[in-house]
C-alpha cells in the first residue's frame, strides 16, 4: 500500500485527482495538503510535515503559477517561490527515504525558439519564452535536480510536463489566471453582472490577437494519467502529458468554445493592446502514446461545457478560487451528470 502525499493538493489539478479517487476504490492512501497546511518555501516548515505524514510516494503539485499576465510582472518571485518550494520537497522526500516523486513541470519551460513539435529531449535547448523564465527555469531545474539524486542517492525522482490545463476548481482571478478561467469569469460577469446591454448587444473582448496556439488538457484527463504515471512510470526523465497535436486550439476557438458553453449572444472582438505572450508551444505526446496508445482524451468542447458549469457556485460565490468540500460535491454531480468520470484504460 503506497502512502501518497499531494502537495498543492487544493488546486486544479489535485482537486481533479481527488475527484478521480473518490470515483475509484484504491487500497492505497492519499494525503492531500495545501498550503494552509504547510509553507514549502521554508524548509522546517516541509520537513515537519513530511515527519508527520511520512509518505512513501509524493505528487509535487504546489507552486507559485499563473497566466501570461501575471508571469510577466512577476517573474523574480515565480522563480525564487519555485526554487525554494522545490529544493525543500525533493531534499526531504529524499531524506524520508521517499520511494518516488512526480513534481508537474509545464510546456511552457521548452525552449521558444524551437522547432515543433517539442518533445522531452528539449527541455534545456535554448531561452524559455521571456514572459514566464522565472517560472520556466525554476521548472527546468526540478529536472535537474531528478538526475543529480538519481546519480548520487539512485532516487527515483521523476516529472510529467503537462500542456495548458483546465477545468473544475480553477483560480478565476483575472489578474493570475490562465486563460480559460479568466475567459469564464469574464463571460460571467459580462452576462450576469453587466445589466445595462441586453445580451445581443454585448461585447466580449478576448485580451490579444486571438491567434496564439495553445493545447488544453482537461484536469480530470490529466489527474487519471498522473495515476498511471505513480504505478507505472520508473523512468528519472520527464514524459509530456498533452493532448494530440491536432487538438491544438487558437485563443479565439478557445472564447467561441467558451461563449457557446454560456449561449452567449453577443460579440467576440480582440483587444491587441494586451499581450498574446508565446505563440505557440506545440508539443508532441509521442512518448506517452508509446506507453498509453488507446487513453482518451476528453472532447474540448464537452470539457469546456463541464469546466463552465462547475464555475457556477464559486463565481455566484463571488468567491473566485475557493477549494471547499461543496465543490467536490457538485462537480462530481455535474460530472456524473455528464458522463465524464471514466476509468483509464
Ligand atoms: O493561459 P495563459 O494566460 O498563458 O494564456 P500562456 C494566454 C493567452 O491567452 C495569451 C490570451 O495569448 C492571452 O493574450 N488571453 C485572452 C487571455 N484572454 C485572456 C484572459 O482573460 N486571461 C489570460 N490569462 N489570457 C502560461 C505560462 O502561458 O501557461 C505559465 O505563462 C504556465 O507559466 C501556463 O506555463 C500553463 O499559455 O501564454
Amino acid at each position: 500500500m503506497k502512502k501518497v502525499l499531494v502537495t498543492g493538493g487544493s488546486g486544479l489539478v489535485g482537486n481533479a485527482i481527488k475527484t478521480v479517487i473518490n470515483g475509484e476504490s484504491s487500497e492505497d492512501e492519499w494525503i492531500f495538503v495545501a498550503s494552509k497546511d504547510a509553507d514549502l518555501t521554508d524548509n522546517n516548515s516541509t520537513r515537519a510535515l513530511f515527519d508527520r505524514i511520512k509518505p512513501t510516494h509524493v505528487v509535487h503539485l504546489a507552486a507559485m503559477v499563473g497566466g501570461l499576465f501575471h508571469n510577466m510582472n512577476n517573474n523574480l518571485d515565480f522563480l525564487r517561490k519555485n526554487m525554494q518550494i522545490n529544493d525543500n520537497v525533493l531534499q526531504t522526500a529524499y531524506e524520508h527515504g521517499c520511494i518516488k516523486v512526480i513534481s508537474c513541470l509545464s510546456t511552457c519551460i521548452f525552449p521558444d525558439k524551437t522547432s515543433y513539435p517539442i518533445d522531452e529531449t528539449m527541455v534545456h535547448d535554448g531561452a524559455p519564452h521571456p514572459s514566464n523564465y522565472g517560472y520556466s527555469y525554476a521548472k527546468r531545474l526540478i529536472d535537474v535536480l531528478n538526475h543529480a539524486y538519481h546519480d548520487k542517492h539512485g532516487c527515483l525522482f521523476t516529472s510529467i510536463i503537462p500542456c495548458n490545463i483546465f477545468g473544475p476548481h480553477d483560480n478565476y482571478r483575472p489578474e493570475v489566471s490562465h486563460v480559460i478561467p479568466g475567459m469564464i469569469n469574464r463571460m460571467y460577469q459580462l452576462i450576469y453582472e453587466e445589466k445595462s446591454l441586453p445580451d445581443n448587444e454585448k461585447v466580449f473582448v478576448v485580451y490579444g490577437s486571438g491567434k496564439p496556439l495553445r493545447q488544453f488538457i482537461y484536469s480530470l484527463d490529466l489527474a487519471k494519467l498522473i495515476m498511471w504515471v505513480l504505478d507505472n512510470y520508473d523512468s528519472v526523465d520527464p514524459l509530456i502529458l498533452s493532448v494530440d497535436e491536432e487538438n491544438e486550439v487558437t485563443i479565439f476557438e478557445v472564447a467561441k468554445a467558451v461563449a457557446k458553453a454560456f449561449d452567449f449572444k453577443g460579440k467576440l472582438i480582440c483587444d491587441t493592446s494586451k499581450a498574446d505572450g508565446q505563440y505557440k508551444k506545440t508539443a508532441s505526446n509521442k512518448k506517452l502514446r508509446s506507453l498509453l496508445p488507446n487513453f482518451k482524451f476528453s472532447a474540448f468542447e464537452d470539457a469546456i461545457d463541464a469546466s463552465v458549469k462547475c464555475s457556477f457556485p464559486q463565481l455566484r460565490s463571488g468567491r473566485v478560487c475557493m477549494d471547499a468540500d461543496f465543490l467536490c460535491y457538485w462537480c462530481n454531480f455535474m460530472l456524473g451528470v455528464m458522463g465524464i468520470l471514466t476509468k483509464v484504460s
